[in-house]
């Protein structure tokens, strides 16, 4: 009996060394089977997240939901069989049920008056590993096991007054009891093992997931245009964004929805006054527009950041020129700051308001080198409900242009700030 004990604290003492010693794995921007899913998109009146629900079983109705300042039109269409189910959502906060039939690739359309953006999707539906199985069956023999052994002792305990069973019933009622014991340790230790090292155990791939390729897509290549060739100031141009596989050349359409946009865009003038962070409609396979309107003529750049399925982030750019009066006037001044080549700079903001989610995170900070080469994104860390800090490391010296986004309340707020990056060592930057 102590032996048997001994060895399920040998087991178990085991399994924590082994649990605490294994990193969990990676999962990054994959949408696990049951979890929601986050796209935001920019339509002309503003910027929409659609939260698509996870489902756990099909069939089964698919919630969609949003917080919009125009009504949407839905439409889902299955791309494994064409079936379609539709609805709407109304101005403000709303949700719809569609209806999904069956895991697998869909595309959910959403028309916001002219506008109309698609959406492919996986309608992901959780599998249980066979692990998971062994677990299961582990709990139910060790309950098993263990009433049963309750049972069996009080059934062979000797009656009052009477004499006891016959000494070679007695060693067979001994064994049989050790063989339960024992069973039971076992199928405890398997049991509890396997719920230990659960986080650290492959999950099953869900029904209706993407093959994967394993070795990752090759590089997108890009091209920008715009709609008049040449937009002009405080007048709405369309900027197109054409996406093509560097090895086919065929339309890329399998972008990973990474911080709950397909593609993240940057369109700055080249002086840095005029700044826009906004989330492309995907028209067509490859094909991602934005309608934008500016107030200031001159050079723009476009930069762009996506992901293609099972593969790293890209950055792409471009450019276009802006015709037509001057009608821009500086919101707010940037906020000049210095810092030290290759050395970390910590920019720290404070909210007017409780600072919410946005695109997943506490607040994101954009960088552009004064010549437009390098764009840098990185994303801030809350220290409470209204202060924010981000540190970021700018490797040359030279003239940064930086913007700061964070949402509060219905506001999605920019801070501009200039950063002076010098060969020496500066002093740290202060609160503002
Ligand atoms: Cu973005």
């Amino acid at each position: 009996m102590k032996s048997v004990t001994g060895g399920l604290i040998r087991v178990l003492a085991a399994v924590f060394v082994l649990v605490v010693s294994l990193p969990a794995p990676a999962r990054a921007h994959v949408v696990e089977a049951g979890a929601e899913l986050r796209v935001t998109q920019t339509f002309a009146a503003g910027e929409v997240t659609l939260v698509i629900a996870g489902v756990s079983a099909v069939p089964a109705p698919l919630r969609v939901s949003a917080r919009t300042v125009q009504p949407l039109d839905l439409d889902l269409r299955s791309l494994t069989d064409g079936r379609r189910s539709s609805g709407s959502l109304r101005a403000g906060q709303g949700s719809a049920d569609l209806r999904v039939t069956h895991a697998g690739p869909y595309e959910l359309r959403v028309r916001a008056g002219a506008e109309v953006t698609s959406i492919p999707f996986r309608v992901l539906v959780p599998v249980s590993a066979p692990w998971t199985m062994v677990r299961d069956g582990a709990f139910l023999v060790t309950g098993l096991l263990v009433v049963g052994g309750v049972l069996a002792r009080g059934t062979s305990r000797p009656v009052a007054g009477g004499t006891s069973r016959p000494v070679a019933g007695g060693a067979l009622a001994g064994g049989v009891s050790r063989l339960v014991v024992g069973g039971a340790s076992a199928s405890a230790a398997v049991a509890l093992s396997l719920l230990l090292l659960a986080p650290h155990l492959p999950a099953a791939e869900p029904d209706g997931a993407a093959p994967t390729s394993g070795t990752g897509r090759p590089y997108a290549q890009a091209r920008f245009s715009t709609s008049p060739a040449r937009p002009v100031t405080g007048a709405d141009f369309t900027l197109t964004l054409r996406l093509v596989d560097g090895a086919t050349g065929r339309p890329v359409d399998d972008l990973a929805v990474h911080h709950e946009a397909p593609v993240h865009l940057v369109v700055t003038s080249a002086d840095g006054t005029v700044f826009r962070h906004v989330h492309p409609l995907r028209t067509a396979p490859g094909v991602l527009t934005v309608r934008l309107r500016v107030p200031r003529p001159g050079h723009y750049l476009a930069h762009a950041e996506i992901e293609r399925q099972d593969s790293g982030g890209q950055l792409l750019s471009g450019a276009f020129d802006v015709s037509g009066p001057d009608d821009s006037y500086q919101e707010s001044a940037p906020h000049p700051l210095t810092a030290s080549a290759g050395r970390p700079l910590t920019i720290r903001l404070t909210s007017e308001g409780p600072i919410r989610p946005w695109l997943g995170m506490p607040g994101h900070l954009i960088v552009r080198s004064a010549d437009g080469l390098h764009l840098a994104h990185a994303h801030g860390t809350a220290s409470g409900a209204t202060a924010l800090h981000f540190t970021l490391t700018l490797p040359e010296p030279g003239r940064y242009l930086a913007w700061a986004q964070y949402a509060t309340g219905d506001r999605l707020v920019t801070r501009p700030f200039t950063v002076q990056v010098q060969s020496e060592p500066v002093s740290k930057s202060k609160p503002l």
